[in-house]
């Protein structure tokens, strides 16, 4: 009995030295608080009003959407009395953070542990030494997303949520271990350096660690298996492992003949399962499995890119990490459907952008077979500081070490636009002195990535200006070009972007160049049939799209492109169609397709495939003609060249596809309509629908019209179309009044003027609404509206904001020049008549309600005498303005 116990006893110790490792979240019940105060981390603060919270958190998802100006950027507090169980007896436990925004202190039971910078990157702490096995101990986290000078991303067009807002976990390992806390990676480093299709090298380089107090002989046995997860070979190494020492680095080559490649069709994936042994009894003291992947790459400045030999264009997209309504605190299975988003849409490249995001992610895009590339947050700018700088090698050197063995991974980038806001442009010499430090702190950047990971390129992506890089000496740096490009957005029109690449194609033609970003905003409740640039349509992101992908794809030298973006994703400054959000994503926050995400898909699979443009148009509508329809175009995507279209049943037509799209007219029926197109591939029917509720108005509003008039929604100074979804209604375009119809009279549509041209829509946050498009236009100066309606019982809102307020605003850097000159505004005054009588007087919006704000009036009118609506706009100082009215019938 006693020989049993004590072996028992003896197997116990030996279970703790040597047994796999643990690691599990510790994400619930946080005792969190926003607090300037410092000291929270006593064992003797009472936090027991403190909200509970989940991470991932972030403290920001709020106030970072709403109508008040900024968010919070300062210290939150997160307290956990976390019960640490005897699983952990003689192990080293780590905590780990997947990612905290953007400065961390951890104090265990009272103590001070460390402190990490940097917001995107991983880290953890060893907090052996700080906690009790058997007992609660004490976590207490401060976390700061402050704005710091010596922290990138200094300034930004994406939100920097705070809090701790990926998983943060407990792991539990033996002293006598690959090293787990050299810069949070994982200890292993895979190399590659030849790889062929014959033969392939494999250079393992593993960190160990040994903290106990004996040293001794271990072995190190590494076991590999194959693609299909059959075990190809297995190698034992003996190894030496001094007491109490960290990082002990050891290597191993081999070769795999007729290797399994990994590629974007077949994402091949490796394992090494590694492990330390004990040399005497051959007990477990660690062990790990690495995936990796064997390929080779190479980009040409004229041919492009080249993976295993065979060339492939990278097209994918850029990615934000967040969702609608979360911030950025999203669980896992979300990270994972985004990456599957750019796959279903045939993506082979996805740059993540501006900073490295959450594991999942590459490890998804190694899984699908997406080569990415990855990048450090320095963004707009630099700080000239020592600190700017450190802080940033750290970014880099964690960057590149955490994510070493990831297949998918071709390139590491950083100082994405970093000439975009230089020091005093009109101060030569402080100018210069800028671009000399930005120079030094790229070439330090370049020389650690290259020295840690001499096998991936490193790229810089530049803003549309050769002269500014050039002053900045950045052309030489990286070993590629990365250009973010918007012509036909912020400026100009597309044309512009062919020009521009081929100007630069043959300034640097021995330099290899990717489009690292080009988009263009869409807002899906935006329609058009004249789309303009900034309308934030569907129709001219659409057109946007089109020409770009038609242009890169017929240019070599262009290694590969990324949109910009595959989500929409939250900016706390911006105010477009959208406040706070950046709506050039081909998916929304939500990630609901936009009909740019169609085209790319029908243009990237091989499938046949039709995919209907305006898809999640539902409330459309338009004014009948004498047929009682209304012909409205409607385009159609498709990778098959002939397409036959059906309306409600009735064939009306065979279409050929040009560069994968159809422009086909339709005459839409009042009520729901149903369009139905379909193509064939070899011998396959391929099929699409598109189903739309069409509002049908009539022709004239007065008599013998087939459609009753029922309601109106009219946006002035308007081209476009506005699709209220909840409300199920259809806002339409303005017209000038035609008698027996309707319209306005007099004024001018609202000008958005710009160092670029002008605006269709105004550029200003519309409080106390979240349908900011509807108000964003307007006619200044209208004299009157009339709808020519029968008799009857009406109400009519009219819907005004004043889009020319007196307060001046700060300059937006990513606007790049296309901020809103605001012309002297003066004080406007008027009276509202309806049909001869006043409804109000002496109407001043910004002394009586403020400008910018959404007004809407209603007003119940009964029409008896056959002589409709005539709503007049009475001029007491200043232009009057109308930006949408809505009339409906009653009875
Ligand atoms: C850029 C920036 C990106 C912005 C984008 C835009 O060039 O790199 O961060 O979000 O333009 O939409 O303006
Ligand atoms: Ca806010």
């Amino acid at each position: 009995m006693k020989r049993i116990l004590l072996f028992g006893l003896c197997y116990f110790c030996c279970q703790c030295l040597w047994s796999s490792r643990i690691n599990c979240t510790i994400n619930e019940m946080w005792r969190f608080c926003l607090t300037e105060e410092e000291n929270l981390y006593k064992k003797s603060f009472d936090d027991s009003n403190w909200e509970i919270v989940s991470i991932p958190h972030t403290w920001n998802a709020k106030d970072a959407a709403d109508d008040i100006p900024g968010y919070f950027r300062g210290t939150g507090w997160y307290r956990r009395n976390l019960y640490i169980g005897s699983e952990a007896a003689g192990k080293s436990v780590i905590i780990n953070f997947e990612g905290a925004n953007q400065v961390v202190d951890l104090y265990v039971n009272g103590i001070f542990v460390g402190k990490h910078v940097g917001g995107y990157t991983r880290f953890n702490f060893d907090i052996t030494p700080y906690i009790k096995v058997d007992q609660f101990n004490l976590l207490a986290i401060k976390v700061n997303n402050a704005h710091d000078a010596d922290i990138p991303p200094l300034s930004a067009d994406f939100t920097f949520f705070g809090g701790i807002y990926r998983d943060i976990s407990l792991e539990m390992v033996s002293p006598i271990r690959f090293s787990i806390t050299e810069y949070a990676s994982s200890g292993v480093y895979i190399r590659t350096p030849v790889v062929t299709e014959e033969e392939v090298e494999v250079e393992i380089e593993a960190k160990v660690d040994n903290l106990t107090l004996k040293g001794g002989n271990f072995k190190l046995e590494y076991c590999f298996y194959t693609p299909n997860g059959s075990t190809a070979f297995k190698y034992t190494d003996k190894v030496k492992l001094p007491a109490d020492s960290k990082e002990i680095r050891v290597v191993k080559k081999i070769k795999i003949e007729n290797p399994e490649l990994w590629s974007t069709e077949a994402p091949n994936l490796y394992k090494v399962r590694m492990r330390i042994l004990s040399n005497s009894d051959g007990h477990v003291a660690d062990e790990v499995v690495t995936n990796f992947g064997l390929r080779w790459y190479a980009f040409d400045a004229d041919k492009g890119f080249f993976l295993n030999g065979k060339h492939v264009k990278l097209i994918g997209t850029n990615r934000h990490q967040c969702y609608d309504g979360l911030g950025n605190a999203l669980r896992d299975e979300m990270h994972v459907r985004d990456v599957m988003l750019l796959k279903e849409m045939g993506g082979n490249f996805l740059r993540v952008s501006h900073y490295p995001q959450d594991p999942l992610v590459l490890d998804m895009c190694d899984k699908l077979g997406i080569l990415t590339s990855v990048e450090i947050p320095i963004v707009n700018g630099i700080s000239e500081s020592e600190a700017f700088a450190q802080n940033s090698l750290m970014m880099a050197k964690e960057m590149v070490k955490q994510n070493f063995n990831h297949p998918s991974v071709v390139i590491w980038a950083y100082m994405n636009e970093v000439m975009l806001k230089p020091v005093a442009k009109s101060d030569t010499i402080r100018y210069r002195q800028y671009c000399s430090e930005v120079h030094r702190q790229a070439f330090m950047i370049e020389n650690l990535i290259r020295s840690e990971d001499p096998h991936r390129y490193t790229m810089i992506p530049f803003h549309g200006s050769i002269s500014a890089y050039t002053d900045a000496g950045l052309f030489t740096v990286p070993q590629i070009i990365g250009w973010n490009l918007y012509q036909g957005w912020y400026g100009g029109g597309f044309a512009g972007f062919d020009k521009f690449m081929d100007l630069y194609h043959e300034r640097y033609p021995d330099k290899p160049t990717i489009i690292t970003e080009y988009g263009a905003d869409v807002d899906p409740r935006l329609h058009s049939f004249q789309p303009q640039r900034f309308d934030y349509t569907s129709e001219y992101a659409n057109l946007f799209h089109e020409h770009y992908l038609k242009s890169i794809f017929a240019r070599d030298f262009i290694a590969g492109a990324a949109i910009w973006n595959l989500n929409d994703f939250y900016s706390e400054s911006r105010v477009n169609a959208v406040p706070h959000v950046n709506n050039k994503g081909i998916t929304s926050l939500k990630r609901e397709l936009k009909d740019t995400y169609l085209l790319y898909k029908v243009t990237l699979c091989q499938e046949p495939l039709i995919e209907i443009g305006s898809k999640f148009w539902w409330n459309r509508g338009g004014v009948s003609d004498v047929q009682g329809k209304c012909i409205q175009p409607l385009k159609i995507y498709s990778n098959l060249e002939k397409l036959k279209v059906k309306v409600n049943g009735e064939f009306i037509g065979e279409v050929t596809t040009i560069d994968k799209v159809a422009n086909v007219q339709i005459p839409f029926s009042d009520g729901t309509n149903l369009i139905e197109v379909t193509g064939e591939s070899d011998g396959q029917m391929i099929k699409d629908y598109y189903e739309c509720d069409f509002k049908m108005l009539p022709r004239t509003l007065t008599s013998g019209q087939d459609i009753p008039f029922k309601e109106m929604n009219i946006m002035l100074g308007s081209k476009r179309y506005f699709e209220d979804k909840i409300a199920n209604i259809l806002w339409i375009p303005e017209q000038a009044y035609v008698p027996g119809q309707w319209g306005y009279i007099g004024g001018n549509a609202f000008n958005v003027v710009t160092r670029h041209g002008n605006l269709p829509a105004s550029e200003l946050n519309i409080l106390g609404t979240d349908q900011d498009p509807i108000f964003q236009t307007q006619r200044e100066g209208i004299s009157a509206f009339k709808l020519d309606v029968p008799n009857g019982k009406y109400a009519i809102y009219l819907y005004l904001a004043d889009l020319s307020p007196v307060v001046k605003r700060e300059a937006l850097a990513y606007n790049l020049g296309n901020n809103v000159l605001y012309e002297n505004t003066s004080e406007r005054v008027f009276n509202i008549k309806v049909n001869g009588s006043y409804q109000i007087k002496d109407l001043n919006i910004a002394e009586q309600i403020a400008g910018e704000r959404a007004i809407i009036k209603k007003l119940l009118i009964d029409v008896t005498e056959n002589n409709g609506i005539t709503i007049d706009f009475e001029k007491v100082k200043g232009k009057p303005i109308l930006n949408a009215i809505r009339v409906l019938k009653y009875d």
